[in-house]
């Protein structure tokens, strides 16, 4: 099971935002383990025998979110593997949902803090449409990125705002800034964790 002593950061924020960019800065200047839903979800769409290919596909296609369990158990299981060397976890791109971030919090651990990445739909859009020159990702077009934009204010707002309401734990971090502005408000934000 998941050892109590260690500490879990939520890093939210819309599509696009720079979550994985700022968590990749992160992990080269201290020791965090970096888990993004997302890359994990990605990854099980291709892993052999998976029984969630399609239904991954397609929530990742539509912008809506895959079932809490099929990403808690992948995210559950990544931080068990890694504890032993890790104290500190950015846990990025996730909870999305409400009944996400209660059962996680219920049945994995609680987190310490969470970072949210605030921006301007139209900054994410130009960094989502950049980055799909080359990202080969599923989702890096137009209509996908709507959907994703749709999902992240009806669905995900309300877990930041539950988080910052009844946890007291969220951090806002100005997004629309260079990444290396960012970082720096993201470093201060993380005091007494690094
Ligand atoms: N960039 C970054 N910062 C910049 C800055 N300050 N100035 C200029 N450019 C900046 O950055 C995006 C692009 O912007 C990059 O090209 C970067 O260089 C540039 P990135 O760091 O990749 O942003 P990020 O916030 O990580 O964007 P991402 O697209 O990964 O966010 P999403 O939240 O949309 O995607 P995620 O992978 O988390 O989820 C994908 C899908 O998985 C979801 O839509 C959903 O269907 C599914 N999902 C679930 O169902 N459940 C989950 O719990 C998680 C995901
Ligand atoms: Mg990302």
């Amino acid at each position: 099971s998941v050892n109590s002593d260690i500490n879990v950061v939520f890093v939210l924020g819309g599509p696009g935002v720079g979550k994985g960019t700022q968590c990749s800065k992160l992990v080269e200047d201290f020791k965090f383990k970096h888990l993004s839903a997302g890359d994990l979800l990605r990854a099980e769409q291709v892993a052999e025998g998976s029984k969630f290919k399609d239904i991954i596909k397609k929530h990742i296609k539509e912008g809506t979110i895959v079932p809490q369990e099929i990403t808690i158990a992948l995210l559950k299981k990544a931080i068990i593997n890694n504890q032993h060397e890790y104290k500190n976890f950015l846990i990025d791109g996730f909870p999305r949902k409400l009944d996400q971030a209660v059962i996680f919090e219920e049945t994995v651990i609680k987190a310490k803090l969470t970072l949210f990445f605030d921006c301007t739909r139209e900054v994410m859009l130009e960094r989502l449409l950049k980055r799909s020159k080359t990202s080969g990702r599923e989702d890096d077009n137009i209509e996908s990125i709507k959907k994703r934009f749709d999902t992240f204010v009806n669905t995900s707002m309300p877990v930041i705002e539950y988080l910052d309401t009844e946890r007291h734990i969220v951090k806002k971090i100005d997004c629309t800034k260079s990444v290396e502005e960012i970082y720096s408000n993201v470093k201060k934000a993380l005091e007494g964790i690094i």
